[in-house]
């Protein structure tokens, strides 16, 4: 076994990590530091042992792709278990296991499970370096695609041992691939440990466990107890013609527009306008002692989806994967590019798809998987808030909670108040996604967007949620979207995308106590003439189908959210159930 570090860690982490090493077994252990030095030559043996392949370096600098096992594409919900002494902790919307039984289960499956190979021991530090907000991870992983994504995800390395100091109070992650077989799989979260255990799958957010796993399972856990949140939300600031910046956090689903959002170019015809990105995919909130709702990202990259990314869509993007990014299941072009459904170009001759197969356009195979994504680091992107390290944070004047909605759901609205807008959130649906194992299109409740990565009682995070309203003199104001609108032959209602902004400055315009907007049941609405549409040209029908409430469509989904509610059984907080029966008698239900 060798190990190579300067500096002497912090005892508990060193004991921790002799106690891991003896249960696995590995022939090498590797303390990361971050350095450049340390990633290249990482990355030289990903590509020797074939799990990087090196893409033209003049096209992309710095660029790789990986290919993952094809059964392992996604995030595996069913796999994903919260363990807390009792099941009622985790409530009806997590999987659930005992810890002790799954402390020993594990085990058995780890016992000598990284024989022959590497164990990386990753420090990391979620948020920017001496903040508040700030938390340190490590996880001991023996991928060295992890490893290297962790360093793009997080900082990570001797910064964060730096944080650490001497606490013992860290997040105790423990990642091994196993066989990476589906029958061997499993995502365990043990809260009152502040540790995760993941095991059989190499993908994202199973196994970068920075992410969905610490950042908001155990961190939504951690933030009830404490007093904060931990959301799946992306976090941008608006700059308006004047000048000044507002900050807006946004809860989509996974795969459904944050990345996106976050970096949007303004279209030509909204002349003055600036978007800043803060985050896109996780937001940590606090109140500050202003009374108003401060948040950072904790992440230090963006692990985003490839397919629909364009320069038309999001040019950002596209400049941010330019160079020093690591794509995953993408396809791979002859010349040693990446390509992808809607990059915006025809497929080349002769490229092969994302499992390395000839591709055959037309055969209904897409080239690059639908879960394909790329991993770079927030530096990459031109958008970049200047205050995307700042110690104390951005404040919040927006939230914005938006589902992927083909029916229903307006282009926007606005909650009368803060109880309205945690109602809102909280009943939110969504079709699900190929982010996520399973069927794609089916619409569900998915509330906060937060369903598979609330870490305790789904019915107890409402109740924090409304519980903070009283702390906060200067509450966000809290909105509802959906780009994903369609008409009957199933075409998108909303151009989306750039256009977008109109929506977010008409939201600016309230927040700023500008803007015109009529009461409706369902919340305050702009009519059409409060939206910019300078230069959108959209048909003022479709813009009418994009706004309309129909009262048949809501009493579906009053019913679905009653389905909903009866899963949580009595847990319900009062002041949900109120705003269900406020909505419901103004539909006359
Ligand atoms: P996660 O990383 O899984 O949490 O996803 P995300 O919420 O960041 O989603 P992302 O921005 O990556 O978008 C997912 C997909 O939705 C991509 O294929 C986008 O092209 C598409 N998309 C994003 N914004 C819009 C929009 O405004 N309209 C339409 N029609 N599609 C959009
Ligand atoms: C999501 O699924 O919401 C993601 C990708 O952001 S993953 O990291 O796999 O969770
Ligand atoms: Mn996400």
């Amino acid at each position: 076994m060798s190990l190579s570090l300067a500096a002497a860690p912090p005892s508990s982490l060193s004991a921790w990590v002799d106690e891991v090493a003896r249960l696995t077994r590995p022939d090498h252990v590797v303390w990361c530091d971050g350095s450049e030095d340390e990633q290249r030559r990482l990355t030289e043996q990903a590509v020797r042992e074939r799990v990087l392949i090196p893409l033209n370096e003049r096209r992309r600098p710095g660029c790789y792709l990986h290919r993952s096992h094809p059964g392992d594409v996604a995030r595996t919900e069913n796999a994903t278990f919260i363990c807390t002494p009792n099941r009622d902790q985790a409530g009806p919307t997590n999987n659930w296991a005992a810890p002790e039984e799954t402390y020993r289960k594990l085990s058995q499956w780890l016992r000598g499970s990284m024989r022959g190979r590497t164990m990386y021991v990753v420090p990391y530090l979620m948020g920017p370096e001496a903040s508040e907000f700030a938390r340190v991870g490590v996880e001991l992983t023996d991928s060295v695609y992890v490893a290297l994504n962790m360093r793009i995800m997080t900082r990570m390395g001797r910064v964060a041992l730096d944080a650490l100091g001497e606490s013992d109070d860290f997040n105790r992650g423990l990642h091994s691939t196993l066989d990476l077989s589906p029958k061997r799989r499993l995502i365990c979260h043990f809260p009152e440990d502040n540790a995760v255990w993941s095991v059989g799958s190499g993908y994202g957010g199973n196994a970068l466990l920075s992410k969905k796993c610490f950042a908001l399972r155990i961190a939504s856990w951690l933030g009830r107890r404490e007093g904060w949140l931990a959301e799946h939300m992306l976090i941008l600031g608006l700059e308006s013609p004047r000048g000044d910046t507002t900050y807006v956090a946004a809860a989509f689903p996974s795969a459904c527009g944050k990345t996106n959002l976050a970096m949007l170019m303004p279209p030509l015809s909204i002349n003055g306008w600036r978007v800043f990105t803060v985050g896109d995919d996780i937001a940590w909130l606090r109140v500050g002692k202003d009374g108003r709702l401060w948040a950072v990202n904790p992440e230090a990259g963006y692990f985003g989806v490839a397919p629909g990314t364009s320069p038309r869509s999001n040019p950002n993007a596209m400049r941010i994967v330019e160079h020093d990014t690591i794509f995953t299941n993408v396809a791979l072009t002859p010349s040693g590019d990446v390509w992808w459904e809607g990059i915006g170009f025809e497929i080349p001759t002769g490229t092969v798809d994302w499992q390395g197969r000839p591709c055959m356009p037309g055969s209904g195979q897409p080239a690059a998987h639908p879960n394909s994504r790329f991993t770079a680091p927030m530096t990459n992107n031109p958008a970049l808030s200047p205050h995307a390290n700042d110690p104390r944070g951005v404040p919040i004047s927006a939230i914005i909670f938006g589902g992927r909605r083909p029916t229903t759901i307006p282009l926007v609205l606005e909650a009368f108040d803060w109880n309205h807008g945690v109602y809102l959130g909280a009943t939110m649906g969504s079709e699900t996604t190929a982010a996520a194992t399973g069927k794609v299109g089916v619409v569900r409740r998915d509330p906060m967007a937060m369903l598979p990565f609330c870490g305790y009682h789904i019915a107890d995070y409402f109740a924090h949620w409304l519980a903070m309203g009283p702390h906060l003199k200067h509450p966000p104001k809290v909105f509802m979207v959906n780009w994903f609108r369609k008409d009957a032959d199933g075409t998108f209602l909303w151009p989306g995308y750039g256009e977008n902004l109109r929506v977010l400055e008409w939201i600016v315009n309230r927040v700023a106590g500008r803007g015109g907007a009529r009461d409706t049941p369902v919340g305050m609405m702009p009519s059409e003439s409060d939206l910019n549409l300078e230069g959108l040209g959209i048909s003022p029908d479709r813009l009418r189908a994009a706004l309309a409430i129909k009262r048949d469509e809501w009493t579906a989904e009053l019913q679905s959210q009653d389905e909903f509610f009866v899963r949580l059984n009595c847990d319900l907080p009062r002041e949900i159930e109120v705003q269900h029966e406020t909505l419901s008698a103004a539909f006359e239900l």
